[in-house]
């Protein structure tokens, strides 16, 4: 989803997915710590870059809308790379049409439920969690947000998810909870509900991923991130987003690999259940 109309802060994660492809040569196909070979299993295609014009982003949500839909009614599940994170709700959008309200987990440092007040716009990219929320896109208590730190605009700015009563986790709880609890209360919480994954690669720490417009210090580590993504092993994932990867702000193309990698832990996930 080659889009990022709706930053606001430092752009270029319309480029992620080019980049991503390139670096995702390096992704083989068996999962050594689930021991699946995810490519046997799975049949994955690249379904190319959905097209839109980049200025019109009104238009950029219908087709995100109309393509996710279409695949998700056809029994596929996304697998999209973003974008900046505004692509995430009209995703959320088709996705629930299809399967109803979703559990969702969100891996970021920001809340992303802002909404106009800012901009005057309420479709930048640190709205897509308030769009699923209001819109019932995802099931009561079902939106688990990790990763969240920094700088908030206010105190009030955790409203919404406490309405919502959501877990909201900060890499200082991960660290001191752990990964393994951190899990178990993700799966009394998602229960059998379907599953979607949002990662933007900001709710790791800068280290592990440079190349993103809106760096927070503090973040999640990589193998924090990993093993909570495997310690959703069984569950029915529907789908899936990594986005702000902004490739010109990278080193070493190592925000393109983690988007890669990324990617097939949640294939691997899927590989489990097939
Ligand atoms: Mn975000």
């Amino acid at each position: 989803m080659p889009h990022d109309g709706g930053t606001t802060y430092q752009p270029g994660a319309r480029f992620a997915p080019y980049h991503v492809r390139r670096t995702s040569a390096l992704v083989q196909s068996y999962h050594a710590a689930h021991r699946v070979d995810v490519f046997a299993k799975l049949h994955a295609v690249d379904g190319g870059n959905v097209a839109f014009p980049p200025f019109d982003r009104g238009m950029m949500r219908e087709a995100i809308r109309g393509q996710i839909g279409t695949l998700a009614a056809a029994g596929c599940v996304p697998f999209v790379i973003g974008g900046d994170h505004s692509i995430s709700a009209p995703i959320l959008a088709a996705v629930a049409n299809q399967h109803g309200p979703l559990a969702v987990l969100h891996i970021d440092a920001h809340l992303d439920t802002s909404g106009s007040e800012t901009w005057g716009d309420d479709h930048h990219h640190g709205t897509p969690i308030r769009h699923a929320l209001e819109h019932g896109w995802i099931a009561p208590a079902a939106l688990a947000s990790i990763g969240i730190r920094g700088a908030f605009g206010g105190a009030a700015d955790t409203d919404l998810v406490r309405q919502h009563d959501a877990l909201v986790a900060s890499p200082d709880m991960v660290g001191t909870r752990g990964v393994g609890r951190i899990v178990t209360e993700l799966r009394e919480r998602f229960a059998e509900l379907p599953l979607y994954v949002t990662i933007d690669v900001d709710g790791l720490d800068p280290a592990y991923a440079p190349g993103t417009g809106t760096p927070v210090p503090g973040g999640l580590t990589t193998r924090e991130v990993l093993g909570i993504l495997r310690g959703l092993a069984g569950m029915n994932l529907v789908g899936m987003d990594v986005v702000e990867i902004s490739p010109a702000l990278d080193h070493a193309d190592l925000t393109c690999h983690l988007g890669a990698h990324l990617l097939f832990e949640g294939l691997a996930l899927l590989a489990l259940r097939t």
